[in-house]
């Protein structure tokens, strides 16, 4: 229930929670009964742009021009048809792409798709080749015990792999599960709770989240979870890795 000029919805310097009674949609050049909510961007301060995107009330096209950004897509609910240059490839629910920069795609989806999309200027590393596209299934992603526990468990959706400039991956964490400790690193995330609820730490301050709802973290900001409730809690998180500072 949202009160009367009232929202859970917290920006500051380090952290951000968004809440999705906060939502403002954004229309963008070649784009058709598609909308963006941009829950991050650089005018935040963070280093890479969160979008969830959503399509209708008939079938909708989101275009992305071939550029310095690469895109990291999630299907959260529904369908998504990826055309590219070449070929076209249909994404299920839980389905995943890695769209390398320099690449001009387009999105299509239907009133019941929903997508989060993470975005970022690539950074090339001059010893590596160019990381290339990749698409998957949540669901066939092994689930690891994450530093040993297995009620939170980790699935890392990209390849580890050096020429990959970021991760996207899911943490599930069953009732009364937590991190391990207070986690305070050099790499961002942008996270999108999937499922469930629990209570994330930021800074200092200790947050109710629950599914739908967006964070950001700066790098360096300390972190923690718990997951509360009845049912298991899982977010998608964005990370930033395999660059020297
Ligand atoms: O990968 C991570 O840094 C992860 N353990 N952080 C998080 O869930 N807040
Ligand atoms: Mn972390």
């Amino acid at each position: 229930m949202t009160h009367f000029g009232q929202t859970r919805t917290v920006i500051s310097r380090r952290h951000a929670l968004i809440a999705p009674d906060s939502h403002v949609p954004s229309a963008f050049p070649g784009w058709e009964n598609a909308t963006a909510f941009v829950i991050l961007s650089p005018a935040i301060g963070a280093n890479l742009t969160q979008m969830l995107v959503s399509f209708g009330p008939v079938e909708g096209r989101a275009a992305f021009p071939s550029d310095i950004h690469e895109h990291a897509i999630y299907v959260e609910a529904g369908e998504c048809r990826v055309e590219l240059t070449e070929k076209s490839l249909q994404l299920l629910t839980t389905g995943f792409i890695f769209i390398p920069n320099d690449t001009p795609f387009t999105l299509h989806g239907n009133a019941t798709t929903r997508l989060t999309i993470f975005r970022k200027v690539f950074e090339m590393d001059p010893d590596l080749k160019a990381p290339p596209m990749i698409h998957g299934q949540a669901s066939d992603i092994p689930s690891e015990p994450f530093l040993g526990n297995p009620r939170a468990l980790l699935q890392t959706l990209l390849p580890i792999d050096p020429r990959y400039d970021l991760a996207m991956n899911i943490f599930t964490y069953q009732p009364g599960a937590t991190l391990p400790f207070v986690e305070t690193h050099i790499m961002e995330h942008g996270l999108l709770m999937l499922s469930g609820q629990g209570l994330y730490r930021l800074e200092e301050s200790y947050y109710p989240v629950a599914a739908g709802d967006a964070i950001w973290m700066a790098p360096y900001c300390p972190q923690w979870f718990v997951a509360v409730g009845d049912e298991p809690a899982s977010y998608l998180y964005y990370k930033d890795v395999h660059r020297l500072p």
